[in-house]
């Protein structure tokens, strides 16, 4: 059963895995819970059955984030709502190349949407969850934010920015009423290594051949339980992993087939 909505969250990247997973879990929390994509009729499928709201959003557009700031904070205006946190989880990776046949599409896409695009986020929000009285930034970011591995360079190097920013959120809004957390996963099973790979299911598939990955409800547990504590807890940073896997370039895998 879902509660009354006291709160609004926004969700960047709910159309697919870790987002469109979160979203349920939020609204559980008690948070109408406003979902941004760019494909909107995968976000609908995941808030109509919770009563959240489904709005187009592409990170790495201006013209776009405005419109859906707009939209949400009319939303708010109409329910008398406040908007209590942001999940920027909207992101991924584009390829797996060595830095001597990097792409300069693929990073600056992957720079677009991790970094610029949970810093295009972020700041025009500050003040509406400063307003609040009790606000939340959840950065995704990844293991890949502190670890690197060959032909990651792109993605870590995005993610390791993204991190960044976490931390200084943290350090610049000390004294606000803000909280920032980073999410850290390690391999989870989504839509995540299919668009590194550019539709190529199989080479996808192989990435968790043999072990047990994580699942985005796993995360989405994460997500919805960092933001549920009272108001004078921050949870800084969740590293989670599968079991089988201790370090990004250490995955415990068994015989297939
Ligand atoms: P998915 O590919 O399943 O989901 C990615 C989501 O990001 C989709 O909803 C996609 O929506 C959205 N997105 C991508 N680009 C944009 C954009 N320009 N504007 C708005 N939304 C965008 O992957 P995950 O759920 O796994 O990824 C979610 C986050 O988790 C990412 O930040 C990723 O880096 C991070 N992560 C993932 C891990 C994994 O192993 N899966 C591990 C660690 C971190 P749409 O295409 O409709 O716009
Ligand atoms: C995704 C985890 O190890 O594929 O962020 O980079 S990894």
């Amino acid at each position: 059963m879902i509660p009354t909505p006291r709160k609004i969250a926004i969700v960047t990247g709910a159309s697919s895995g870790i987002g469109a997973a979160t979203v349920g879990h939020l609204a559980a929390a008690g948070f109408h819970v406003v979902g941004g994509a760019r494909r909107v009729d995968r976000i609908s499928a995941v808030t109509d059955p919770v009563g959240g709201t489904a709005l187009a959003l592409d990170v790495t557009d201006p013209a776009s984030i405005e419109t859906f700031l707009a939209n949400s904070r009319q939303l708010a205006e109409e329910r008398q709502l406040a908007i209590h946190l942001l999940v920027n989880n909207a992101g991924g990776a584009l390829g797996l190349d060595r830095v001597e046949s990097a792409r300069d599409d693929q990073w600056e896409t992957m720079y677009r949407t991790n970094v610029l695009g949970t810093m295009r986020m972020s700041r025009p929000l500050l003040p509406d969850l400063i307003a609040s009285g009790d606000g939340h930034i959840i950065n995704i970011g990844s293991i890949a934010g502190f670890e690197t591995y060959p032909g990651g360079a792109g993605y870590t190097a995005a993610k390791h920015g993204q991190r960044a920013v976490t931390r200084t959120l943290r350090l610049e809004l000390l004294g606000q009423p803000v909280r920032v957390t980073e999410i850290a996963p390690g391999l989870v099973e989504t839509e995540f290594s299919v668009v590194r790979f550019e539709g190529d299911t199989e080479r996808a598939q192989g990435v968790y051949a043999g072990m047990e990955p994580l699942l985005a409800e796993d995360i989405a547990e994460c997500i919805a339980w960092a933001a549920s504590r009272p108001a004078h807890v921050n949870i800084d940073e969740i590293v989670v992993r599968p079991r089988d896997q201790a370090a990004a370039t250490l995955v415990h895998r068994r015989p297939v087939g």
